[in-house]
């Protein structure tokens, strides 16, 4: 995994901890602070297998002088872990970035989902309180657009009423309300940055713009033949991971604590983000038939990027599997309060990041192509069932 971070800038004194360091965000923000030049300490999970991947570019052997990144282990569903690392730490700041944050796996393991999306937060707030730092440290909760689940008005602004359609959403719903009753009853600076969709190509495989990119590469240069997908009418504001953890920062260097809605403002459907990552590498597509029948027929191939792929093939289909119990249809945000108040705004189009998405999974297909042509070759996992 590449990363950008000048991890030698010089240090600015403070210190954040990042639960989820080892995700999509936890990665892009750890590298953010590293430039400004804070301590950063990360949290994360046991697992019997690596899970820093993300993180790689910018690990710090722990002989080395002078460290700005350590990692320690942590879980949210483990209170007293949590307290004793924010002792050790001492950070200025701690931005709540862990979580179960698959929607659909939520309606799987809605208990679990609960227990670190929801208690989770509450642990992180109560062991701030408990350690007497509640008036020092400054604290970001990951709150999503989910919140808004059944839209009552479009687009969605912070005032805009909360329906969550997923145990993924309630659960998030009690760390929104948490994060502000400990603002409210001890003072803390402690926000809600409520962000929809963002994406990147450190997206975990089985989030819907991923399985797109990845599936495509790998249908185009011939290592999977079809992309099984769900509800191509969904409707999302997808912006890029890299813009949005800006705004967290952002929104821990403000005066007074207040939630933000962190958005793009352009809304596109699952079925569109096809036919733009389709593009990128030379295909178009031209969906045909409805509802379960639907699928996706290549009209011409240009270029030579997709060497597998010719027209008349069917690479896209629809899955039933990934229909949701309870789906959240459309979203569309209204970032106005980000944009006046913190000075944030999107630099990068729903189109930039579907390149960049498209582009890196290309140079990965490629790389197990070129493994399988000697030899090499191995099947990587797919995506989870039911994802
Ligand atoms: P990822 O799924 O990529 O990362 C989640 C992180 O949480 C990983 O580091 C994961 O560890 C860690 N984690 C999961 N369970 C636990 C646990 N029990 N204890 C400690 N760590 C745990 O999510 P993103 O980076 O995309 O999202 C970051 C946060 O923002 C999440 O809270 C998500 O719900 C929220 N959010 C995300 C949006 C998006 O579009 N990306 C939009 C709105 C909100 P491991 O690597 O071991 O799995
Ligand atoms: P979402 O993201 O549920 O919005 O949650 P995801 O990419 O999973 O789904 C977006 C939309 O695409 C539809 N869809 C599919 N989704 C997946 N995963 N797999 C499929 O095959 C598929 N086909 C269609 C979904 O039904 C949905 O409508 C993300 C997560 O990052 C959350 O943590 C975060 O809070 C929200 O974004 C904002």
């Amino acid at each position: 995994m590449t990363s950008t971070a000048p991890v030698s800038a010089a240090s600015n004194g403070r210190c954040a901890l990042i639960t989820g360091v080892t995700g999509q965000d936890g990665s892009y923000l750890a590298e953010l602070l590293l430039a400004k030049g804070y301590v950063v300490h990360g949290l994360k999970r046991r697992s019997s297998s690596l899970n820093t991947q993300r993180v790689d570019g910018i690990y710090q052997d722990p002989h080395e002088p002078d460290r700005r990144f350590h990692l320690h282990y942590g879980d949210l569903t483990d209170g007293s872990n949590l307290v004793r690392v924010i002792e050790d730490v001492q950070p200025d700041e701690i931005y709540n970035l862990a979580a179960q944050s698959h929607v659909a796996v939520s309606f799987d393991l809605p208990e679990y989902t609960a227990n670190v999306n929801a208690l989770g937060a509450l642990r992180l707030l109560e062991a701030v309180r408990l350690l007497g730092m509640e008036k020092r440290v400054r604290f970001y909760q990951a709150g999503t657009s989910e919140l808004y689940g059944l839209v009552s008005e479009s687009p969605q602004r912070e005032s805009t009423p909360f329906h969550p359609r997923s145990p993924y959403g309630v659960s998030k719903l009690f760390a929104h309300w948490i994060t502000i009753n400990y603002r409210e009853a001890y003072g803390m600076y402690a926000c809600n940055g409520i962000l929809f969709n963002h994406e990147s190509p450190r997206r975990g495989e089985t989030f819907v713009t991923r399985k797109i990119t990845r599936g495509l590469a790998r249908i185009a240069l011939g290592i999977e033949r079809t992309l099984h997908l769900g509800n191509f009418d969904a409707l999302r504001d997808w912006g890029h991971a890299g813009d949005y953890v800006e705004a967290q920062w952002l929104m821990l260097q403000q005066d007074a604590p207040r939630d933000y809605v962190i958005a793009s403002g352009v809304q596109c459907s699952v079925r569109d983000f096809v036919r733009a990552s389709a593009r990128e590498i030379g295909v178009e597509l031209e969906f045909r038939g409805a509802g379960v029948e639907e699928e996706g027929v290549v009209r011409s191939v240009t270029g030579d990027m997709a060497p597998a792929i010719k027209p008349g093939d069917v690479i896209v289909r629809v899955d039933p599997r990934y229909f949701r119990p309870a789906e959240v249809d459309t979203l569309l945000g209204d970032a106005r309060r980000a944009m006046s108040e913190l000075g944030w705004s999107p630099r990068r189009t729903v189109g930039e990041v579907c390149a960049e998405m498209m582009a890196a999974d290309l140079v990965q297909a490629k790389r197990i192509a070129l493994l399988e042509a000697h030899g090499f070759g191995f099947k990587d996992a797919p995506p989870g069932e039911g994802s």
